[in-house]
């Protein structure tokens, strides 16, 4: 018994450092925790009139209803979304579950008016606030923070193409094993989250390291409807960011890399071909990249 316990710790253990169990208790948990601890989303829709909450939730039940019939749904299979659904809530998935399956439909009707750079989801592990580090710096990380370092530079412009001075580049990634700070345990609380603002010449050149494919974690509510579809947990190799400036749209964004095998299979479905970067190998272990950003003038 003593050592049927002391092998559970051990797998344990490693499944934490392996990307395994600890993440979809402790990301869920923490993004659903966060996202509720926010009061705006009810604010920001508290005058909407009923109008619109009637055609919104009818055609979401039409759609339900229309499934049902056409594929004659069973009771065992409504009782087993049933339970789904309740555990969704309890594994604290909700974020997980929508950012994955439903934001990129609202990410392209929100910005299908823009001229300026493509955006993409934003996803669970956004964290405001990430500390300063000014036009050229390194962002936050571990020392002998494993992965190949990785250099960006670009500038950020207005779709006039002035450069927008004081513009902001908010970053955060993934490390090499797949974890955010923040949302996994162990890991320091900025690591890999930083903050560029830009000079005059909205120029701006970031140190970090490459982040690796990330699997959305699999022990949950939303790694059990993966697995009984038959589908994947992957999402291909990916650069957050957000990028404001006075005057212009938040542009919300993700960068990836060429010839990931889940560019075109990403089970969150935000890759857009203007996000993959074109990175350069510098021939000593690191790689360079050059990618700016245009931002739309708020109109109106
Ligand atoms: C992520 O890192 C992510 O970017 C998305 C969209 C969903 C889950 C984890
Ligand atoms: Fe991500």
């Amino acid at each position: 018994m003593t050592t049927d316990q002391t092998i559970e710790s051990v797998e344990s253990i490693e499944s934490v450092e392996s990307g395994g169990s600890a993440s979809a208790a402790a990301s869920g948990a923490s993004a659903t925790e966060r996202f509720a601890a926010d009061k705006s989303p009810f604010e920001s829709v508290k005058d909407t009139p009923p109008e619109r909450v009637d055609t919104l939730a009818k055609r979401v039940l039409s759609a339900v209803y229309d499934t049902i019939r056409e594929e004659k749904v069973t009771y065992d299979e409504f009782n087993a979304l049933k339970a789904w659904l309740i555990q969704v809530g309890k594994d604290g998935e909700w974020p997980l579950f929508l950012d994955v399956w439903v934001e990129h439909e609202v990410e392209k009707v929100a910005t299908e008016h823009r001229e300026g750079n493509k955006g993409t989801i934003e996803g669970p592990y956004y964290v405001p606030d990430a500390p300063e580090q000014g036009a050229t710096g390194t962002i936050p990380m571990r020392d002998g923070e494993s992965g190949t370092p990785l250099t960006w530079t670009g500038r950020v412009s207005s779709t006039d193409g002035t450069e927008l001075a004081g513009a902001k580049v908010e970053l955060w990634h993934a490390d090499a094993d797949g974890f955010y700070s923040q949302f996994a345990p162990g890991i320091p609380e900025w690591n890999l989250r930083g903050s560029f603002t830009v000079g005059d010449d909205g120029a701006f050149e970031i140190h970090t390291i490459r982040p690796a494919p990330y699997q959305i974690p699999t022990d949950g509510s939303c790694g059990k409807l993966i697995a009984a579809a038959g589908w994947h947990a992957w999402r291909p190799a990916h650069l957050h960011v957000k990028v404001s400036a006075p005057g212009h749209e938040l542009l919300t964004a993700q960068l990836y890399f060429p010839g990931d095998e889940h560019n075109d299979d990403d089970i969150a479905s935000a890759v857009k071909p203007e996000l993959v970067l074109s990175p350069v190998d510098a021939g000593d272990g690191t790689v360079s990249v050059d990618y700016g950003f245009v931002l739309d003038p708020v109109r109106g």
